[in-house]
């Protein structure tokens, strides 16, 4: 399989942890592809037409793409069990879309500060997406610990890296102020090899 892969993208993150966790690193070919809203890696569409990474290249069917669907199908493959069962699935799935919302909303204040000229630029809407993000660490914090202190799933992994983009990119922003358990929380998870060994390249 060859993984359509960025070294900073938290959502490719997601999935190369995942990878480490579940000992699948070595059937997996990661393949570097630069692309962005404004100019979308040609190589990269036949794969997914939405231009974005990941995107897993399959021998034995359609390319998969977007993370979730990606980290899901490789759960299901090792029969790793990272997507719970009964109830706890539907709040791995939960934990899930928060962490991804909490990229969503990060990665566009890193697109409104990158791709759009400066006096298009608006701050209430930046300040809106920040709200998100800090509404839904609020929730983490006061809603998710005991689920996030149990075993590793893919809940936990997706936390893991959207907090960690966090500090890579808006680490200004201070996410742990007041959300001290959460805080506590990350600094234990990010020593993990598996994310000790996809930190991305500072810059
Ligand atoms: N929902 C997607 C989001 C993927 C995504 O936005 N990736 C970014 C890199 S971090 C990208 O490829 N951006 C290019 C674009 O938006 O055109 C997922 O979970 O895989």
């Amino acid at each position: 399989m060859k993984l359509a892969y960025s070294p900073t993208s938290p959502y490719v993150r997601k999935v190369v942890v995942l990878l480490h966790e579940t000992q699948q690193l070595d059937g997996v070919e990661l393949v570097t592809r630069t692309t962005t809203p404004l100019d979308a890696d040609a190589a990269l569409l036949h794969n997914n037409p939405l231009g974005k990474v990941p995107a897993l290249e399959r021998s034995d069917g359609p390319a998969l793409y977007d993370s979730r669907v990606i980290c899901a199908y490789l759960d299901d493959r090792a029969q790793a069990g990272f997507y719970g069962k009964e109830s706890r699935h539907w709040e791995i799935r939960t934990l899930e879309a928060t962490a991804d919302g909490i990229l969503d909303a990060a990665l566009l204040m890193v697109y409104e500060g990158r791709m759009r000229p400066e006096d298009k630029q608006m701050d209430a809407w930046v300040e809106g997406q920040w709200d998100k993000i800090a509404r839904a660490c609020d929730a983490l914090n006061t809603r998710w610990m005991s689920h996030l202190q149990g075993p590793i799933d893919m809940g936990q992994i997706a936390v893991g890296c959207a907090l960690a983009y966090l500090d890579f990119r808006l680490g200004s922003r201070g996410w742990r102020e007041g959300n001290d358990a959460l805080a506590a929380w990350q600094g234990a998870f990010d020593s993990r090899p598996s994310m000790t060994a996809t930190r991305p390249p500072s810059g």
